[in-house]
């Protein structure tokens, strides 16, 4: 094993160690369990869900809000060739002024919860200056939501930050850190009483890999040495942020929403592609749960520094789930950690460059993380999908897969589908559309997908029915139910 191996062994024994405990348990009681709490129609068991499960969908301020113009993706966006389809985000889903719509319509669905997040630039439009309209939209927000009995999830910061903060190095200044740390508890002393589910950050490899690796993201940045400097600094970030909510409010449940990956070996007698392949896992999936929950920076981010406001800085684990990257080694790939990735030729795809649809992945993803012992909610799981074709049977095959590890011991709470309505998705505008409801942007007319009516029947059930997989995928109903 090269360098790395110690440390990540290190934390992965405890890990592999409770997840081995979830599955000998499993083992031992999910059959009777699964049989007992279902019940038999046309020969096929019902898939139930717990009594207090959240069904609902996950968006973010700049994909839906309109208008962020005083963020670093506005002015990235407003450089040629930086958008693949060569929009803008522009009024988006105008959820500055009609969110509520939305809500009305995510309450008839039958959701039960919404995971959106704050922008900080509206928040704080300048270093020492707070927006207090902007906070007060918000709380009304959030009490809309609560209004039609949805719970809110709140993401500190999702991709975007405020120009100000990207002028002065954005998180490779290790000043981000007390200044996150302000964001948070401002938010939390004016919203605190209307939410306590919290994400202090969303997908920080992501924003590091496409911002500071491959540079399609803003600051555009194509250098590993300045992407682990921002590694650090969301740790630290995040660290801070999480005493602080707690600090301020009893009940928070603190975490992050992480992206997490199934990476498995192209060939798996090949030694060194399973060493590639777990080497990514190790950077990509490993790596930051580990300083946030040991609260060491292990190598390739740090040289096994210890943070202690970043021990066990997690109250539940946040999942985002997509995909599956098949591995091989490849030597002349030093800079992408000796891997070449690539969807598994032999899968369903979704649209093009999107990769495999791995309904599996997630179930392997939710035992995985269920050895660091604390709740998990499923904070995005989602699929490209313009037409509306496979989005139905994904949505059925992943909360299948959901159901089939909280059989298993796995205390998964809720499930967030990625997203509500269409949205801006990032460097790739509005050409990949992911949301439940069809939004024409330019009259702002929704409509409801097919996808959406699935959903809902899901959600209101609270459970998986042979008559709802007979009706909107019977093509996989071998596949899902018993
Ligand atoms: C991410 C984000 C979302 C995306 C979604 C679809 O994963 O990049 O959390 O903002 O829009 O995942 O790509």
């Amino acid at each position: 094993m090269p360098s790395l191996s110690p440390p990540c062994l290190r934390g992965l024994h405890a890990v592999s160690l409770r997840v081995l405990c979830v599955r000998l348990a499993a083992s031992a009681v999910s059959k009777p369990v699964s049989r007992g709490g279902n019940i038999l129609t046309n020969d096929r068991a019902t898939l139930r869900f717990p009594e207090d499960f959240l069904w609902g969908t996950a968006t973010s301020s700049h994909q839906v809000e309109g208008h962020n113009t005083n963020n670093d993706w506005w002015a990235w966006e407003q450089l040629p060739g930086k958008i693949s389809d060569g929009t803008t985000s522009g009024p988006t889903a105008d959820w500055w002024q009609r969110a509520e719509e939305d809500f009305d319509r995510a309450a008839a669905l039958g959701q039960n919860t919404l995971r959106l997040s704050l922008e900080w630039s509206r928040i704080q439009p300048q270093e020492g200056e707070w927006d207090e309209a902007a906070l007060g939209r918000y709380r009304q927000m959030l009490q809309g939501l609560l209004d039609r009995g949805i719970t809110p999830m709140v993401t500190l910061h999702h991709f975007t930050n405020p120009l100000w903060l990207a002028e002065k190095g954005g998180w490779e200044n290790p000043e981000v850190v007390p200044l996150f740390d302000r964001y948070a508890s401002k938010v939390v002393e004016e919203l605190g009483d209307l939410c306590s589910l919290w994400c202090t950050l969303n997908e920080p490899l992501i924003y590091i890999v496409f911002g500071y690796i491959y540079g399609t993201w803003p600051p555009g940045v194509h250098d590993l040495l300045r992407g682990i400097r921002v590694f650090r600094n969301m740790v630290r970030a995040h660290a801070r942020a999480y005493h602080t909510i707690h600090r301020l409010q009893a009940d928070a449940q603190v975490s992050i929403a992480r992206h997490l990956r199934i990476f498995d070996p192209a060939n798996r007698e090949s030694q060194a592609d399973r060493w590639a392949a777990r080497l990514l896992e190790y950077v990509f999936n490993d790596a930051f749960l580990g300083a946030v929950t040991n609260g060491r920076i292990d190598p390739p981010f740090g040289f096994w520094e210890v943070i202690p406001q970043a021990i066990d800085s997690l109250d539940y684990i946040g999942v985002n789930y997509y995909s599956r990257d098949m591995v091989a080694f490849d030597i002349t790939q030093p800079a992408s950690f000796f891997a070449r990735r690539f969807a598994n030729p032999d899968s369903e795809f979704s649209m093009e460059g999107w990769g495999e649809v791995y309904p599996e992945g997630l179930y392997r993803i939710l035992v995985e993380m269920s050895g660091y012992g604390k709740p998990l909610y499923i904070t995005e799981v989602g699929i490209p999908d313009n037409t509306d074709q496979q989005r139905p049977s994904f949505i059925l095959s992943h909360a299948a897969a959901t159901h089939r590890a909280i059989q298993e011991g796995v205390p998964v709470k809720g499930f967030y589908f990625w997203s509500l309505v269409d949205n801006f998705e990032w460097a790739e505008g509005y050409s990949a559309r992911f949301g439940l409801i069809d939004v024409d942007f330019e009259p702002q007319a929704r409509k409801l997908k097919e996808s959406a009516r699935l959903y809902a029947e899901i959600a209101k059930a609270n459970a998986i029915t042979p008559e709802i997989v007979e009706k909107w995928a019977p093509e996989i109903i071998d596949q899902i139910l018993e």
